[in-house]
């Protein structure tokens, strides 16, 4: 065999063995190999919102994880550990996140300031599914919910803001492990107003928006420690790709 051909043949063995492993990483995650945009399903119904997961519609329902380091060093399953469940009915998209904290930590409360320092549950949506930078924009809302349930975002002029009446929140506490029931309201992007008269979206099935979900986790540091999100990042840690909605899922209404 030449020696560029065996050589070929090397390196392809090697990437082989490189996607089994992240197979095999990934089995039983929805979080798919890297370059595959993940797809999420939403069952549609409607649950109690009261922070336990004990409905019938959750019960039936699959736990998703959240288990990809988005920034800072990947936490070891009781420093933080976190899954969710997902539905809708035609007023809210709904989420049951299961999250365990060592040390839960609101050092600015009812302040908006350094929210995403606190341990926060972050919901990335995009309605349109259109992509794209939302940093500064409402392509996306990326909304910090707060141990308060309170949520904040940044707005188009840079400021922070609340966007408390987006998303409700009931969450029960036992022990280390927080159980969130968030209903969220869907806002089109593109005619979103500060100040303005926004009306929710009434949702229908088939519905294809884009969708990640993280938790920042600060136990005891003037920054947090973590950002772990439900959906692989292409380059990994502190380059702040979660501020492009590409790399976001793709979640659809059943
Ligand atoms: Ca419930
Ligand atoms: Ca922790
Ligand atoms: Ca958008
Ligand atoms: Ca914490």
């Amino acid at each position: 065999m030449p020696r560029y051909l065996s050589i070929l043949t090397f390196a392809a063995a090697l990437f082989c063995g490189a996607c089994q492993n992240s197979h095999s990483d990934s089995k039983n995650q929805s979080s798919p190999e890297a370059g595959v945009k993940p797809a999420f399903v939403a069952q549609r119904g409607t649950p109690v919102l009261d922070g336990s997961g004990s409905d019938d519609l959750w019960e039936a329902s699959d736990w998703l994880p959240i288990n990809q380091i988005w920034a800072g060093t990947l936490p070891k399953p009781d420093d933080f550990s976190g899954r969710y469940k997902l539905a809708w009915d035609e007023n809210n998209l709904y989420i049951l996140a299961e999250t365990t904290d060592d040390v839960l930590l609101d050092v600015h409360p009812q302040a908006l300031e350094h929210f995403w320092d606190d341990d926060c549950l972050v919901v990335f949506l995009d309605e349109d599914a259109s992509g794209g930078t939302h940093e500064f924009s409402y392509n996306a809302f990326a909304y910090h919910i707060a141990l308060d349930g309170s949520v904040a975002d940044v707005a188009p002029d840079s400021s922070f803001r609340y966007f408390n009446d987006h998303c409700l929140t009931r969450r029960i506490a036992r022990d280390n492990v927080n159980t969130w029931e968030i209903a969220v309201r869907i806002f089109d992007g593109k005619q979103y107003k500060d100040e303005g008269d926004n009306v929710p979206m009434l949702l229908k099935k088939g519905k294809k928006m884009g969708f990640a979900l993280a938790y920042c986790d600060n136990d005891h540091s003037a920054e947090r420690e973590s950002l772990v999100g439900n959906v692989p990042l292409p380059n990994t840690q502190n380059k702040q790709q979660w501020l492009n909605a590409d790399v976001f899922g793709t979640l659809e209404l059943r």
